[in-house]
């Protein structure tokens, strides 16, 4: 059951090559039956657009809005700075394959995502922004899962679900990493 026939949640990034980071978000709504709106602004490329857009989402009555951008990575601080809708940041570790060669070691951010991590959580006083980690859309789906379960409480027992299962899998994995032990478990696993 979805919990309102308009899109509670406004997924927007600021380019493509996001959009693999950013479907952990909506991978996490879709889990939870929330409806999300998702489209592509790019604070740089489209600025105009970008307070277009939070006329939109205004006026689409998002109660939350979930941006990801990577680099210099203004677009959620911008949009914050347009509208009263809170805003949960997604720092991208940029992964540009529009203008490199695949074998560019180049293409990941040369600071490892802290460039846009700090560009997402230190906007000055009275615009705020909170973040994610680097890459955790996920996190970024879950938190808003936890905003909007205070207006309905059936998304709360979903929240309350999903910690169950967490805590059943780490269970389950505790319970086969005692049986085989660590060596053969971690082989396994990861070789
Ligand atoms: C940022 O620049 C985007 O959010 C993206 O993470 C990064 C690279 O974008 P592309 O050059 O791959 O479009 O604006």
């Amino acid at each position: 059951m979805a919990y309102s026939k308009k899109p509670l949640v406004g997924i927007i990034m600021g380019s493509s090559s996001d959009s693999r980071i950013m479907q952990g978000a909506s991978e996490i709504l879709d889990a939870f039956s929330v409806r999300h709106e998702d489209q592509i602004v790019s604070a740089h490329r489209t600025p105009a657009r970008l307070s277009e857009y939070a006329k939109h989402a205004e006026k689409m009555g998002f109660k939350i809005i979930i941006a990801g951008a990577g680099g210099a990575a203004h677009l959620p601080g911008m949009i914050a700075s347009h509208t009263v809708i809170p805003v949960i940041g997604v720092p991208i570790l940029v992964y540009n394959d529009k203008q490199l060669e695949k074998t560019d070691t180049s293409k990941f951010s040369a600071f490892g995502g802290l460039d846009s991590l700090l560009s997402i959580t230190e906007m000055p006083s009275g615009s705020p922004v909170v973040a994610v980690g680097v890459n955790k859309a996920a996190n970024a789906g879950i938190y808003a899962m936890k905003i909007l379960a205070n207006e309905f409480p059936e998304l709360k027992k979903k929240l309350v679900q999903h910690k169950l299962s967490q805590h059943d899998s780490v269970m389950k994995e505790s319970e086969q990493l005692k049986k085989e032990g660590l060596t053969k478990f971690a082989k396994r696993k990861f070789n």
